[in-house]
């Protein structure tokens, strides 16, 4: 069991304590222009912490919305909003202006602090937002570089609970509306020593490298809190593309990977290209690995790789396995200090060989920011993942399916409903609904299924114009790459929309 004192706070004791350790002079951060040594990570987050405290007037509890690609002043900045004792609330850096508004309005942000790169949506809000403040221009006289320089005492982190709130990580859900999952100091410090030391064996001599954005928590723990809890080096890195993420593997002498399914099969054929001798463990999660990746990527690299499942909502993996433990085909088994189990439809735990939801227990769990599906998620302390399962004799976990219509694409999930709201702002649009179809490449494709009003006609030229429309209003990762039109869509008796029909009938022709 994972003890932790009542009283921590989880920066203090990733950075503060490594540096106490004489890990001070070891790189921390690496990006293409940037290394940083643990004592150097330490002194930024200092820094950035005075003026939150100082130049912002921020007290315990405040809430600080952060926005930026993967890089390590993204990093030293979501640390030091912690650190402070405030909460950071870090945002994905493809959502646009109506995604950010109701982000902005859920957790009542009391500060920003973005990239200059990606300020320009805030201009576009239909909430009342605080000032931003920039980071990323260090020429710049008002950013927060320049605030920083004025401030060179340590900052000694803020006496918070274990139990404080530091962080609350959105996911889009399965409405459309984001719903925040809020998570405690020692939350933070749990995962770094449950998948890490159980699953992955992380070293201080580990280089770790990946994908995934730091305002996901799969990237936030895997490329920055699981390498600082031993003393090893993460390499940040924005718009990473297969090609450039082997090449960067090759560069930095990367020992740990983490990214989707999605970038392992597309990297595979790729990968005898460079020198990937470096590499040890590679990690695979956000979607369902199949079987043919995991052969594809261990054909080209010999590595076997770790599937592992996690969810915003329990923070990070909590079903996996390594090595001799790993059964292609599974997912694994609950990580130490985790359990899990399936349930049936009332909630009554099933034996092996029975597809029912996916439960899970253990020292992290959801805590939904004021969200009524909280009683939904968490039942006689169960968190229930939307996630159809199958336990086989062995005690290992097989993943099968979503329990609920959220799609899940290239590792992204997209709220079909949010994708319809946007399109049923065209003025072409009678009708829509948005589905996912199974894809050997993305895991799902989202697909549009559109009633076009009386008049406007169906072909080409309208898809292209309504996928253009999209990507304009929210992420354009959630566009629907494929669009269909009908004369009607199918519908209850009640007027709700048949998901399950359009899956079934893509064509239309029921
Ligand atoms: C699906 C998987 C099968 C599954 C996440 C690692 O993905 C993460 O969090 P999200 O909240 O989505 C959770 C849902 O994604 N999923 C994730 N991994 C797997 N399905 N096999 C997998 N290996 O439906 C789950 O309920 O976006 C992943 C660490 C932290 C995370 N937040």
């Amino acid at each position: 069991e994972l003890r932790y004192p009542a009283r921590m706070n989880c920066v203090a004791e990733l950075v503060d304590r490594a540096v106490d350790r004489g890990w001070g002079a070891r790189i921390a951060l690496m990006s293409a222009d940037e290394r940083w040594t643990y004592r150097e990570l330490q002194e930024r987050i200092d820094r950035i912490a005075h003026v939150l405290h100082r130049d912002l007037g921020l007290v315990t509890g405040n809430r600080v919305l952060l926005r930026g690609a993967n890089c390590p002043m993204m990093a030293a900045a979501i640390l030091a909003v912690q650190k402070a004792g405030l909460i950071a609330v870090p945002t994905m850096p493809l959502l646009r202006a109506a995604e950010l508004s109701k982000i902005i309005g859920k957790a009542r942000v009391d500060a920003v602090l973005c990239a200059g790169a990606l300020c320009a949506e805030f201009d576009a809000l239909s909430v009342p937002c605080p000032p931003l403040l920039r980071f990323g221009d260090k020429e710049s006289p008002h950013g927060l570089e320049a605030r920083m320089r004025a401030h060179d005492a340590p900052f000694t982190a803020v006496d918070t609970s274990a139990d404080d709130v530091c962080l609350i990580s959105f996911t889009s859900g399965t409405t459309g509306v984001p719903k925040g999952t809020m998570h405690f100091h020692r939350d933070v410090l749990a995962i770094c020593d449950c998948f890490p030391p159980h699953v992955l064996r992380s070293r201080i001599d580990d280089v770790f490298i990946g994908t995934p954005p730091l305002a996901f928590t799969f990237g936030l723990g895997g490329l920055l809190l699981f390498p600082l809890r031993v003393g090893a080096s993460a390499v940040l890195l924005e718009k990473l593309t297969p090609e450039s993420l082997l090449a960067a593997i090759e560069q930095y002498r990367a020992t740990v990977c983490f990214t989707a399914p999605t970038f392992y099969r597309q990297m595979a054929p790729l990968a005898a290209r460079f020198d990937l001798s470096s590499l040890t463990r590679t990690v695979s999660a956000g979607e369902a690995l199949p079987l043919a990746t995991r052969e594809a990527w261990r054909a080209a690299t010999s590595l076997d790789m770790i599937d592992g499942i996690g969810a915003t909502e329990i923070l990070h993996i909590f079903i996996s396995a390594s090595g001799p433990d790993i059964r292609p085909g599974a997912t694994g088994k609950p990580v130490p200090g985790y359990r899990a189990c399936i349930l049936d439809e009332h909630g009554i735990e099933q034996g092996p060989g029975v597809i029912g939801r996916l439960a899970v227990k253990g020292p992290t769990g959801c805590r939904y920011l004021s969200d009524p599906r909280q009683r939904d998620y968490v039942k006689n302390g169960w968190n229930l993942t939307g996630d159809a399962y199958e336990m086989d004799d062995e005690g290992y976990f097989h993943y099968r399916s979503r329990t609920d219509d959220m799609i899940i694409s290239a590792g992204y999930n997209i709220a079909g409903v949010e994708v319809e709201e946007a399109l049923l702002r065209h003025p072409a649009v009678a009708e829509c609904g948005v589905v996912g179809l199974p894809d050997a490449e993305r895991g799902q494709l989202v697909e549009a299924h559109v009633v076009l009003k009386p008049g406007i006609e169906a072909g080409e030229a309208t898809a292209h114009e309504l996928q253009e429309f999209v990507k304009g209003q929210i992420a354009p990762y959630k566009y629907p790459r494929s669009v269909k039109f009908r004369d009607r869509l199918p519908r209850t008796e009640t007027g709700k929309l048949q998901r399950f029909k359009l899956k079934a009938d893509p064509a239309g022709q029921e």
